[in-house]
């Protein structure tokens, strides 16, 4: 045994058995996968916001480039004194730089970090003492219902950032249906959304020369590690990540670099060399087939703002009648 596998044995796992038994499943399926939610670690999110700082990775400046340039524009379509409901908040700063224009009369941030959401909605209070703010932690991966403190009318959805990427098209339609039933018919929706492009740029954004979205990627395997006392040696994996045409969708995997086999708690299984753990999907989508995917939501995309190069959109959608 080398000092390396020494110092990646197996210990106790830390995850409830629900997430040891979703995990387990996803590693013993013909295809291995895990979910992206499981990129999220402390140092995951950290290392996610230092790929937002990459040259490479065009999706966040470029959103925040339109919302810049824009911005005057999406404050006429939404209007002020709006219910903002902020889906995956995190530390609130997009939310926040929009408050000036939007002026919105009630801010929901929902997360499902609780800790992480109050501490930056304390400062935000500060900020902008006449904005009520109902701080949610709350999981939105099924249906969910806004508690009665969220007020009802004017209700406008924001999920910035091309989060929604992350869901398979049928699975997004399924998400945005569930958001339309937390929404009366003066209600709204303002979403960032990634959009197709060349594959070189594609490939770069989710491959950087420095090599942080391979460490993103390659992390995943010691939060796996922690939660289901796994002993994946991260040093006998490698970051593979490309744009598949066909689904219209970055792919990001893990390749095993020789055959090995895995332990964890309640399950192992062998990887022959060169054999892969799907990690992530990220879908790509045009305007229009992000505004089709919305109307089969119940939600009717009314503006669409991008970059000059086409590289991202900002929709705003109404609610349709139901
Ligand atoms: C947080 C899902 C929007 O898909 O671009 C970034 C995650 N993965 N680099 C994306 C991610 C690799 C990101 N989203």
């Amino acid at each position: 045994m080398s000092d390396m596998t020494a110092m990646t044995a197996m210990t106790g796992p830390h995850g409830d058995r629900a997430t040891i038994a979703e995990l387990g499943a996803g590693l013993l399926a013909p295809q291995a996968r895990t979910s992206p939610k499981y990129l999220y670690d402390s140092l995951g999110s950290r290392l996610f916001e230092a790929i937002c700082e990459l040259p490479e990775y065009y999706p966040t400046r470029t959103e925040a480039a339109i919302f810049a340039a824009h911005g005057a524009d999406i404050a006429r379509r939404i209007g002020t004194g709006s219910t903002l409901i902020d889906l995956g908040a995190g530390n609130c700063a997009k939310a926040a730089s929009l408050f000036p224009l939007l002026q919105p009369q009630q801010y929901v941030p929902i997360d499902i970090s609780r800790d992480f959401l109050n501490e930056a909605v304390s400062r935000l209070r500060q900020r902008f003492p006449s904005i009520a703010m109902t701080a949610l932690a709350l999981d939105l991966s099924g249906p969910f219902a806004l508690p009665p403190a969220v007020n009802a009318a004017r209700r406008v959805f924001f999920y910035p950032g091309s989060s929604i990427g992350n869901f398979a098209p049928h699975e997004a339609i399924a998400f945005l249906r569930r958001v339309r039933e937390n929404t009366s018919a003066d209600g709204g929706l303002l979403i960032g959304v990634d959009l197709v492009k060349d594959a070189a740029v594609l490939d770069a954004a989710y491959d950087d020369a420095i090599g942080v979205t391979a460490a993103f990627n390659l992390n995943m395997l010691r939060h796996v590690n922690h939660l289901a006392g796994a002993d994946f040696d991260v040093r006998q994996w490698r970051h593979v990540a490309f744009f598949n045409a066909e689904e219209s969708r970055i792919e990001m995997h893990l390749e095993a670099r020789t055959a090995l086999t895995v332990r964890w708690a309640g399950g192992e299984r062998r990887f022959a060399r060169g054999e892969r753990i799907h990690t992530e999907d990220s879908y790509k989508y045009t305007p229009d087939s992000f505004a089709d995917l919305l109307a089969q939501a119940g939600f009717a995309a009314d503006a669409v703002w991008t970059d000059d190069a086409g590289w991202f959109a900002v929709m705003h959608a109404r609610a349709a009648a139901a």
